[in-house]
């Protein structure tokens, strides 16, 4: 892994998985969304990885009609970098879910590495009061989940995205993703420098435990060398101190509601930017420093 002194923060806003009864601070319409970003921005986050909700409902929309009001807001007030989501929600099939990134060709893109079961509903037992009725609906419906991205699935993806230069976050959520991100390596179909986020805590994929923070990077190293940029997501519980491992070993490290709902044990999150700060407060703590968009630009090689 090529270390650095600059760490790349990434702040995911909303993502798919919580849902607006969780939290009073989720970001779900579009003026939610846009401020929730561009206030993570100014705290620090130099990526922001963007999913679209019903603003009446809060579930997940993967149209480009629910991306194109916020991407709008975000690019007049920041500069960014923006991420868009082509994992949608674990229940979408692929081609729904790369309609936003094929319409607005961000500078970069999730790609989820594997198949995986993918287990929200403990979920269920922790918040018990629900105001639609799709929220408890879906956590139970994914005890017979499988968020599904096949070789197939990964190859359409990156053939119909990689042309226009978008540039991937591959999401890995265990060894085998990493594994598989090395066979498309060796067939040509992605280009270093990689940005590898690690995925640590989804119920299905690798733990949150520091061992498995080592034995991801420890895969990582040998497959990839010099070749990749290391960033980690600790779900839940998991967010900071992963964040904080990461950067201590030169890695870049990712937040957000998306993420973990808290910011504290016990405590909600009021914002995307309060998790960035505290995520902030660690690397500056460290002696390093946060990269700047432009900074993030030259580090993970993107068009810009
Ligand atoms: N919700 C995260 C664990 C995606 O958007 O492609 C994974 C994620 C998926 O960010
Ligand atoms: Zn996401």
């Amino acid at each position: 892994m090529a270390q650095s002194r600059k760490i790349v923060i990434t702040c995911a806003v909303t993502g798919a998985i919580h849902t607006p009864s969780m939290s009073p601070h989720l970001p779900v319409t579009a003026a939610e969304i846009a401020e929730a970003a561009i206030g993570a921005a100014e705290a620090g986050a130099t990526i922001v990885h963007l999913h679209a909700r019903d603003p009446e409902s809060g579930k997940p929309d993967q149209t480009p009609q629910a991306f194109e009001p916020f991407l709008k807001v975000i690019k007049q007030r920041s500069d960014c970098v923006i991420n868009l989501t082509t994992g949608g929600a674990p229940w979408m099939r692929v081609e729904e879910r790369i309609l936003p990134a094929q319409t607005f060709k961000p500078e970069v893109a999730s790609l989820n590495m594997g198949s995986m079961n993918f287990g929200l509903f403990p979920m269920l037992n922790r918040f018990k009061e629900f105001k639609h009725s799709w929220e408890p609906e879906a956590l139970e419906a994914s005890r017979d989940l499988v968020f599904r991205n096949s070789f197939k699935d990964i190859e359409f993806v990156l053939r119909t995205l990689g042309d226009d230069g978008i540039r991937f976050e591959f999401e890995c959520y265990d060894t085998a993703h990493l594994y598989n991100l090395h066979h498309f390596l060796e067939r040509g179909l992605v280009k270093p420098p990689l940005f590898v986020q690690t995925v640590f805590g989804i119920l299905g994929g690798i733990g949150g435990h520091p061992e498995d923070v080592m034995h991801m990077k420890r895969t990582a190293d040998r497959l990839f060398g010099d070749q990749y940029r290391w960033s980690v997501l600790g779900a839940g519980r998991n967010q900071l101190p992963i964040a904080a491992m990461s950067a201590a070993m030169g890695g870049h490290v990712r937040v957000g509601l998306e993420d973990s709902l808290w910011a504290g044990p016990g405590r909600l999150a009021e914002s995307n930017a309060q998790q960035v700060r505290l995520a902030r407060q660690i690397i500056e703590g460290l002696g390093l420093e946060i990269a700047s968009p432009d900074e993030a630009r030259e580090i993970l090689e993107l068009k810009g």
